[in-house]
């Protein structure tokens, strides 16, 4: 049925070739992920001293390592742990054969150096080709690519693996609107990347200029991830622009983007696992959990050579789904992440994900996409604040209707958080904006 360069999924979409491996059976797959596990875990085990210590620590060898299930017995990695190490400690390869370097912005002290030889990019192109392969994206696409070029992974990933695809690639970078817009239209771009609400942003900016999205341009397919959003959101980014928006997942330490993307069902993220290896911890026993239940997401690298993390806590919050999927991928998916353990508000007592506000909000049609949460604590008791813009419809409506839209937004954020939320509604446009990715949560409590 599949020759190597021509053969047709369900959808009668052409298979690019690099996704071949996309739909391998369980049996072969399984076998290729130990041998290549035995080689990281033996390689990083000579190389990483603290990897080395940590297994001596645990009385755990290479030899050890059997079977997939015996990666259970080998120790976490940490963020902390590059930290510690910076910026090379956690390197396998020798300098030398390091050819790049990216670096992710830590919110104190030093950035985390992540490390690629040339064999590290070129799986870091093939994740991406099978990624926006995935997602409807092919040779001929021309692609807008406005995630971070620089040190950030996501312009840079996307970039060489759109190109190595065959897609016509504008490395526009985050940021000037305007020049994006126009470029967008003038080039008649079909695909573009970028944080999810840099493209709310831009849809927004279109609005105001007095364009029409789905009439004056021809964008198809958006690649959108590097920050959680929510189903809802999907819905209101796709029915606002028409494209079909795709999730793309990573982070850097393991890659950066391209560790799992979805097919054209969104049905969950196919997670290269050929590359990547994930589990499910309960992030307070550290215990691994079967497909299906929610827990904190581990992943180890299966080829990573300058820098192989071996079950590295992301925490980001997920679940694995095994069932198969109707695009025929025997990948196993990851669900929507749509919080990381470290985004939960305690607010009165009550855990309150930011994810869980942006649910109940989009669940009414007439609120607006753009919105701040601010936590606050008066009195010495938490308050919670949601800033909500009000659209260009509902700005001009009268007093009564927005007031009923100021109790319903109340009510569906109670139903879903159970706290009672003080719901302000602003003007249009006056709500922070930003070219990558978006923190929608002030929380004042951690200042004082
Ligand atoms: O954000 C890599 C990336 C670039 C992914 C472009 C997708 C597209 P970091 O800056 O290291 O790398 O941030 C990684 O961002 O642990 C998640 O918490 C979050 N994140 C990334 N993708 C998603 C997504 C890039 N699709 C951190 N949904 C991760 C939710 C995401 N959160």
């Amino acid at each position: 049925m599949q020759s190597s360069f021509c053969f047709w999924n369900d959808a009668s979409n052409p298979i690019h070739p690099a996704s071949a491996v996309d739909y391998m059976p369980r049996p072969q797959l399984q076998a290729m992920q130990l041998h290549r596990l035995q080689v990281t875990v033996r390689r990083a085990y000579q190389q990483v001293v603290r990897f080395r210590d940590r297994m001596d620590a645990a009385g755990i060898k290479p030899e050890d390592i059997r079977g997939l299930a015996d990666l259970a017995r080998v120790p976490f990695t940490v963020k902390h742990d590059l930290r510690d190490t910076y910026p090379y400690g956690l390197c396998a390869s020798p300098l030398s054969d390091i050819v790049r370097l990216h670096a992710s912005s830590g919110t104190t002290g030093k950035p985390i150096v992540v490390a690629y030889t040339a064999n590290d990019l070129a799986v870091w192109q093939q994740v991406i080709i099978r990624t926006l392969a995935a997602a409807g994206v092919h040779r001929g696409d021309i692609l807008q690519n406005a995630y971070g070029y620089g040190l950030f992974t996501g312009g840079m990933g996307l970039h060489y693996g759109a190109e190595a695809m065959g897609c016509t690639v504008i490395p526009i970078s985050g940021g000037n609107t305007d020049r994006q817009l126009m470029l967008m239209r003038d080039l008649g771009v079909t695909a573009i990347s970028c944080t999810p609400s840099y493209f709310l942003h831009l849809l927004d900016e279109a609005e105001k200029s007095g364009l029409d999205f789905r009439k004056e341009f021809k964008v198809r397919v958006g690649i959108f991830g590097a920050e959680p959003w929510t189903e809802e959101m999907r819905r209101r980014i796709q029915d606002l622009s028409g494209i079909h928006a795709s999730d793309i997942y990573g982070l850097s330490e393991i890659i950066g983007p391209g560790v799992a993307g979805e097919c054209l069902h969104q049905t969950g993220l196919h997670i290269f696992e050929d590359h990547f290896y994930p589990e499910i911890i309960n992030p307070d026993t550290l215990e691994v959990l079967p497909d299906g239940q929610v827990g904190e997401l581990v992943l180890t690298t299966l080829s990573k050579e300058a820098m192989p993390m071996i079950r590295y806590r992301t925490r980001d919050l997920s679940q694995l789904v095994a069932e198969p999927c109707p695009c025929g991928r025997t990948l196993r998916r990851l669900k929507r992440i749509s919080a990381r353990s470290d985004d939960m508000l305690i607010i009165r007592g009550v855990n309150v994900f930011p994810s869980q506000i942006e649910t109940a909000l989009l669940s009414i049609r007439l609120a607006s996409p753009h919105y701040l949460i601010v936590v606050d604590r008066k009195d010495n008791l938490d308050t919670l604040e949601v800033q909500i813009e009000l659209t260009a419809e509902t700005f001009s409506d009268d007093i009564r209707t927005l007031e009923t839209l100021h109790k319903r937004i109340g009510q569906a954020i109670y139903e879903i958080t159970g706290v009672h939320a003080q719901i302000t509604l602003v003007k249009p446009h006056t709500l922070p904006r930003s070219e990558g990715k978006l923190n929608r949560v002030r929380d004042n409590r951690r200042r004082a």
